[in-house]
């Protein structure tokens, strides 16, 4: 299914004037409106491939039908996406399940769509049929070479294909670590992992660059071998300039101050890249922005701040990527979701006064800091958001629309109700 610019047309005269009321009079609040609305243009949300299909727990899965049977239709999804919202203009693959044998023609697809290819996902945390070694004990960090080699051809492998579509990042996300005590020494498992990462940083091409996404816990619940931020930054200054550390907002222990770990990252040079989610207790990967919006604007006002500072280009400098799964509700509206709160935070972060808050820094005046940020917080930014998307051609309501024009419905009728979207 597509949807057809006269469709998402309609839809916007039916809005009324309510959008412009409601536009003219942020406009007259914000001078820089026009600026903002230029950088929201611009800013793309890649969506992952595996967040498109229903993702159950290990308790039960519940689709809800009509999921995407191939990569083909896993970028038709995320091209209805962009139809609507046109911010989710890049794809994030994993590989073995996103693999084609028609480079072009995933290309050609994904343009049509107008959809990039961004950070391709190794996986080493599962193993796949008549694969030679088990990856039950690790796979970069093993203490058998045969293993890491294995494990390390496979991330190669995945850089090849994605030279083939046009990315030019490579996500290690490894579910390495220990489950009991005593079972890892600590020292050899990064050593091994360093000597593995450093196999797979040689074979990058020119403008590659490596993500290293750190996680505190699961599937191994004692240690885990890039645990935290600053051992995935351990291992991106020993690896060199091209690798960095990737920031998944739900891989964290309780209560961590992630914007501070943001900022310093930034500070370092080192942060490569995001994945949005949100989270009440562990790595939920629920909706953006679903459970702790101020914490998603805190991290983008850090993330603008720390940009600016550098000189970072806000749309390209880092990948923005969302990653979550989908227990309850349709995957597609879903992400909607998570794209306009993602974006409505960014708003937020750019409506902050800099100068204002430097001041109130540099005099000690606290009150008035939390004052400036949450002025900015509590600005009601979603007619800024809206009008950025209608004049880049997307929907005033993205999800009325996706309703209105029943799309799960004619996904189901098109795909039918079993399928299950490829590596889920
Ligand atoms: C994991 C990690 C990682 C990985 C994904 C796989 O966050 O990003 O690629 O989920 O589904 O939790
Ligand atoms: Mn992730
Ligand atoms: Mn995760």
């Amino acid at each position: 299914m597509e949807i057809e610019k006269y469709q998402i047309a309609a839809h916007n005269q039916q809005q009324g004037n309510e959008q412009k009321h409601r536009f003219g009079f942020a406009a007259s609040e914000h001078p820089q409106i026009e600026n903002i609305i230029d950088q929201l243009i611009k800013f793309q949300i890649g969506i992952p491939s595996w967040a498109l299909g229903t993702g159950g727990t290990r308790f039960g899965r519940f689709s809800g039908g009509g999921e995407p049977r191939s990569l083909e239709e896993k970028i038709e999804d995320i091209g209805l996406l962009h139809q609507l919202n046109q911010c989710s203009g890049a794809v994030s693959l994993h590989i073995p399940w996103d693999t084609t044998q028609d480079y072009e023609a995933i290309k050609k697809l994904a343009k049509h769509h107008g959809l990039r290819f961004d950070a391709m996902n190794s996986n080493t945390f599962q193993d796949q049929p008549n694969q030679a070694y088990s990856y039950k004990f690790g796979s970069l960090q093993h203490t058998n070479k045969a293993v890491r080699k294995q494990a390390i051809e496979h991330n190669i492998e995945v850089i090849r294909q994605g030279v083939a579509l046009g990315s030019e990042a490579l996500t290690v996300w490894l579910a390495d670590g220990s489950c009991f005590p005593g079972q890892l020494n600590f020292r050899k498992a990064f050593q091994n992992t360093l000597e593995s990462l450093e196999e797979i940083y040689a074979a990058l091409p020119a403008q590659w660059k490596i993500f290293v996404e750190y996680k505190a816990f699961e599937p191994n619940f004692y240690s885990t071998t890039v645990g935290d931020w600053g051992q995935s930054l351990l291992y991106a200054n020993k690896l060199g300039p091209k690798a960095y550390t990737l920031v998944d907002l739900g891989h964290h222990l309780p209560n961590a101050n992630i914007e501070q770990i943001v900022s310093l990252l930034l500070m370092e040079g080192k942060l490569g890249g995001f994945h949005f989610n949100d989270s009440k207790y562990g790595d939920d990967d629920l909706t953006a922005g679903s459970m702790k919006p101020y914490q998603l604007f805190l991290i983008f006002n850090e993330l603008v701040e720390g940009m600016d500072a550098k000189g970072i280009d806000h749309a390209t400098g880092l990948g923005w990527m969302i990653d979550a799964s989908h227990n309850v509700k349709d995957p597609l509206e879903d992400l909607l979701q998570s794209v306009e709160a993602i974006m409505l935070a960014y708003a937020q972060a750019l409506l902050v006064d800099r100068k204002a808050l430097v001041i109130a820094q540099q005099e000690n005046d606290v009150a008035r800091c939390q004052e400036v940020l949450q002025q900015a917080f509590r600005t009601d930014v979603r007619a800024i958001v809206q009008e950025a998307r209608i004049r880049s051609g997307g929907a005033a309501k993205p999800i009325q629309l996706y309703r209105e024009l029943k799309v799960r419905e004619n996904l189901i009728a098109e795909r039918g109700m079993k399928t299950i979207a490829i590596g889920l």
